[in-house]
């Protein structure tokens, strides 16, 4: 069976951008499929606290965050493919980029958009997730317009650095360009206003063209049952250490992993395991699933002992 096993459920844009990732690094891999609002009784004892989706797993290594899950993918044997011409920098500044400048408001504009069809408990779940607090039917609505305006501002820069290439960094597609090219699924797919904006972006369309790809493209899907089975039957194979020059943090201590923005986000709490200056890990451990190592990005979390 693959090594790779991701958690997540068929509509979800996060999770549809790390499958345009292998597909198109040429992984194999097998799915679980979770439910898209909490509870999540079969993930959760896998993630310590991590909510959101998806989450890729590795046998007892359980990867959360887009982000970790590219490094991952990159350390796994595919670095060559995710980040070509040792470009691991720039792809992932772009990468970035994409997901803070365009991702956001594309996001507001299918949430906003979904308001009265979508059932009202997921836009309350949603909402409170990404627009923090005091978030309001209303006031997205109202605002939806310079949404996007601003959104079309950014579509035109990424139109822009593809000028006279096919992807972002030149011949070769990058993790970059799975960036653009699942925020095109997400506007196209989930609001009715995408196609039409979309065909002002050539470039962009033909980056998504180029990278789209077949939800029947992986092995079958596995139980979560099963995928709790292979953590138990599984050790982390992750290292340990402290490898950052500027932190005070120590192996082993407590600490409480948080999402940097205003969010209904759960806390993460573990003990730490491993931390250098992108990746911060932790040791937790369920009935479930016995001892896992949860793995995160460092940026866009605050990390703080516990
Ligand atoms: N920064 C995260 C964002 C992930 C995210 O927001 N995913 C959405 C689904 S596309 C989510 O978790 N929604 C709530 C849920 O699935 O419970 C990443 O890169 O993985």
């Amino acid at each position: 069976m693959s090594a790779f096993i991701l958690h997540h459920y068929w509509p979800s844009p996060f999770a549809h951008k790390v499958r345009i990732a292998l597909n198109m690094i040429g992984a194999p891999w097998t799915s679980v499929e979770i439910p898209r609002v909490p509870p999540k009784p079969l993930l959760m004892p896998m993630t310590a606290g991590y909510r959101r989706t998806p989450v890729m797993q590795v046998g007892a290594d359980i990867h959360c965050d887009t982000q970790n899950i590219a490094r991952a993918l990159g350390e796994a044997g595919y670095e060559d493919k995710l980040f070509p011409d040792s470009g691991r920098g720039q792809v992932m500044a772009l990468s970035n980029w994409v997901d803070q400048a365009l991702i956001e408001l594309a996001i507001r504009t299918v949430i906003t958009t979904s308001i009265g069809t979508a059932p009202p408990e997921f836009i309350k779940d949603r909402g409170d997730l990404y627009f923090g607090p005091n978030w309001n039917e209303a006031r997205l609505k109202a605002d939806l317009p310079a949404v996007i305006l601003q959104m079309s501002a950014q579509l035109d820069h990424a139109e822009a650095a593809l000028s006279g290439k096919n992807f972002l960094r030149g011949d070769v597609p990058s993790w970059a360009d799975v960036g653009l090219a699942f925020l095109a699924w997400l506007l196209r797919g989930r609001w009715d206003g995408g196609a039409a904006l979309l065909a002002r972006y050539p470039a962009i369309e033909r980056v998504e063209a180029a990278l789209a790809t077949n939800a029947s493209d992986h092995d079958p899907t596995i139980t979560a049952e099963d995928a709790l089975a292979i953590a138990r039957e599984a050790a982390p194979a992750s290292p340990t250490g402290m490898h950052h020059p500027a932190s005070e943090l120590a192996v082993g201590q407590k600490v409480v992993i948080r999402h940097k923005a205003q969010s209904s986000d759960p806390d993460i709490i573990g003990r730490l395991r491993y931390l250098d200056l992108t990746r911060v890990s932790i040791d937790h451990e369920s009935a479930e699933t016995g001892p896992v190592a949860v793995h995160l990005p460092v940026a866009g979390y605050s990390i703080t002992a516990g």
